[in-house]
């Protein structure tokens, strides 16, 4: 798959999210492109969750990302992988690649940058990009400006932004060079996340439309 693809593949809205329950109320609006982070599980027990995402992603035409868990993204048959800069040390980056499976890793600063180009992601993912509240973090927020590095550094690789991104301020991440814009809290914790949802939809089209 050349690059163009993965540009036009991946949407601009890209949550993540610790349930099956919360894949399905997005995919069901029209959510395309949804990442599963379950915490504190291992494989086994995260295999029924993975499956079942999977499947309902597939029956309605959205992407799973399946974050972690790469022993069981690859027994459920899942198309793409999250890896954080831990995960790393213990994925077999041959047995995921063999699987077929395109790869995304987290990186948080230039260390890190060159220890995920060095696997070939098929994503690079740059955050905090904002204060977050959601995961205790060592790295300071990056601003807008690193997006415009990463960006640089990374070329054609599609850039996804993470970290304290509200609707309101995605316009400007996705001006300052990113692809796509992941968040937790602005969807999940928002107090009518079903409009929040559509409203993230409506904003991104257009820039769906123009990767
Ligand atoms: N990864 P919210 S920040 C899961 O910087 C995650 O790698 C991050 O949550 C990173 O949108 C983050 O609520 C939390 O700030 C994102």
């Amino acid at each position: 798959m050349s690059v163009v693809d993965h540009i036009w593949r991946l949407d601009p809205f890209y949550p993540v999210v610790d349930s099956v329950d919360w894949v399905e109320r997005l995919v069901r609006q029209g959510t395309r492109l949804v990442q599963l982070r379950i915490k504190d599980r291992d494989d086994e027990t995260a295999l029924p969750d993975i499956r079942a995402a999977l499947a309902i992603c597939r029956a309605h035409g959205a992407d799973l990302v399946v974050n972690d868990y790469w022993r069981a993204a690859i027994t459920a048959g899942a198309d793409f992988l999250h890896l954080g800069q831990g995960d790393l040390d213990t994925a077999d980056l041959a047995a995921i690649r063999a699987a077929g499976m395109k790869l995304g890793i987290s990186t948080h600063d230039h260390g890190e940058l060159a220890r995920a180009l060095a696997c070939e992601p098929d994503y690079v993912a740059l955050g905090p990009i904002y204060p977050t509240t959601l995961k205790v973090m060592p790295f300071a927020p990056q601003g807008l400006e690193r997006i415009g590095e990463w960006k640089e550094l990374i070329g054609d690789l599609p850039l996804i932004a993470i970290g304290g991104i509200t609707l309101e301020r995605a316009a400007d991440c996705l001006s300052a060079g990113a692809d796509v814009i992941a968040m937790v809290s602005d969807v999940t914790r928002h107090p009518d996340p079903d409009a929040r949802i559509k409203a993230w939809l409506a904003a991104t089209r257009p820039a769906a439309v123009k990767a």
